[in-house]
């Protein structure tokens, strides 16, 4: 019995073709849609149909709903996954998904516009017992109002947008003479970028990690998670590796966390997947976010608990039921992702074009993402990401010599990508001690 009819797969790359891997194997045929500027892409010639549905700029292809909602009602597709990016996040789109009959691959539209919203989400998750930073309580109206806020939780602090999320609307005040400043700032960029000046209050953390945790829920009640993921890696707010799980975490911390979180999203009544972020300092963890999605790091906490997370999503989304408990959990060894960008290594300046050579690495334990081929050429219109290579080893040494060998067979020729940074990063004492914040990497790049 399928679970669908015929997907929709609504995004490009290397997820789409993520995603037709997981629905290929359910018995699920697949509908890719493309710009004018992906008609020669891999996921379009690995799908069973495909649909141009607009020209190369995002707002008018992978963002446009109408021709998106024609596209599944052309083609008879009964479910739409949006992958990440685009509109995975957008409570609009789910919404219209469902109001045209067809099964949005995620969770409720209210779920979604509420962890869409950074204080909601914040207020959601304090009310049902998952730590928070301390900070306001809720929205932060006035400038007294903040003042008095940061007196009681002490300097520095962070004021950052309900609307944010992802580093977008953050001010830092280091002292009481610096509020003022940063409070106008941050007022005035969440307006003009979001269209809501709503702000709230944090203590400032110096050294945090990020750590998140994947989780399913299954809408009656049933919740499990498949422990975490370290991405403190990351430059300018973009992760280039993660690893699963934290090298700063030990089972009986990650079980801690795990069963709050899994009891506050039963309690919430989720469905489908999510990843709860938090910041790890001291000990301690501190919720500041949900993404209600699929994650591109996703591949690292497959391979450590041996479940496919896509094919649990459109089983979950057809209304099926978990079927197990987290006792059913087990996690064996570690994983590491690199994500592999058109991009400088030095610079990061993007670097689309023709792609000469294409070999990526294999053996054991070596998984690679990509819907590259030999003479694509990329396109300059969309992210830079063009390969995920993720490593599984009983051990994090172990992942880490096998990700340095499987870099080094990597070859990806005619334009540059961030392999060479990678091959730095994994013969990195502090790497390779597991020993780093997410202030490392841009010590480490220097020229921030
Ligand atoms: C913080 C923080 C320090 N203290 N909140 C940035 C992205 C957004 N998801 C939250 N972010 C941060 N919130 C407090 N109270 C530091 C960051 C932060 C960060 C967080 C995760 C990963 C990378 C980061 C890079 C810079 C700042």
């Amino acid at each position: 019995m399928a679970f669908f009819q015929k997907i929709l797969i609504a995004n490009r790359g290397e997820i789409a073709l993520r995603i037709q891997r997981a629905c290929r194997e359910l018995g699920i045929p697949t509908v890719a849609i493309h710009s004018t500027a992906d008609a020669t892409a891999m996921h379009v010639r690995l799908a069973d149909e495909s649909v141009c549905i607009g020209p190369p700029s995002a707002r008018e292809s992978y963002l446009n709903i109408p021709a998106i909602l024609s596209a599944a009602a052309i083609t008879g597709a009964d479910a739409i996954h949006p992958g990440y990016g685009f509109l995975s996040e957008n409570a609009r789109f789910a919404e219209m998904v469902e109001a045209h009959g067809l099964t949005f691959i995620g969770p409720s539209p209210a779920h979604i516009r509420m962890m869409g919203d950074k204080i909601a989400a914040k207020t959601a998750m304090a009310g049902l017992g998952v730590p928070l930073v301390p900070g306001s309580d809720g929205a932060v109206a006035t400038l007294d109002e903040a003042r008095a806020v940061a007196g009681r939780i002490g300097y520095p602090v962070l004021i950052k947008a309900a609307a944010g999320g992802g580093g977008r609307g953050m001010k830092v005040a280091a002292s009481a003479a610096d509020l003022e400043e940063a409070w106008r700032v941050a007022r005035t960029e969440a307006a003009s970028a979001f269209g809501n000046d709503q702000v709230y209050l944090e203590k400032y953390l110096d050294r945090p990690r990020h750590i998140e945790l994947q989780v399913l829920a299954d809408g009656h009640g049933h919740v499990v998670h498949f422990g975490e993921r370290d991405c403190s890696l990351q430059r300018r707010h973009q992760k280039l590796l993660e690893e699963a799980g934290s090298p700063a975490l030990d089972a009986a911390a990650r079980d801690a966390l795990g069963a709050r979180v899994t009891a506050a999203l039963a309690e919430l009544g989720y469905r489908n997947a999510g990843t709860l972020e938090f910041l790890y300092q001291d000990g301690q963890f501190a919720f500041i976010e949900m993404n209600t999605r699929l994650q591109v790091e996703h591949p690292v906490s497959e391979l450590i608990a041996e479940i496919d997370l896509v094919q649990e999503q459109i089983r979950l989304a057809a209304g099926e039921t978990l079927g197990y408990t987290q006792a059913d959990i087990s996690f064996s060894g570690h994983a590491i992702e690199c994500r592999i960008n058109a991009e400088d290594p030095l610079t990061f300046s993007p670097t689309p074009g023709r792609v000469n050579v294409f070999h990526p690495p294999g053996g054991p334990g070596v998984r690679v993402d990509s819907a590259l081929y030999a003479g694509y050429v990329v396109p300059p219109y969309y992210d830079s990401l063009v390969a995920k290579l993720i490593v599984h080893a009983p051990s994090r040494r172990e992942a880490v010599a096998r990700l340095a060998r499987a870099l080094d067979e990597f070859v990806i020729d005619g334009i540059k990508t961030t392999i060479p940074l990678h091959q730095r990063i994994v013969r990195d004492k502090d790497f390779l001690a597991g020993d780093y914040t997410i202030h490392w990497l841009e010590r480490f790049v220097g020229g921030e």
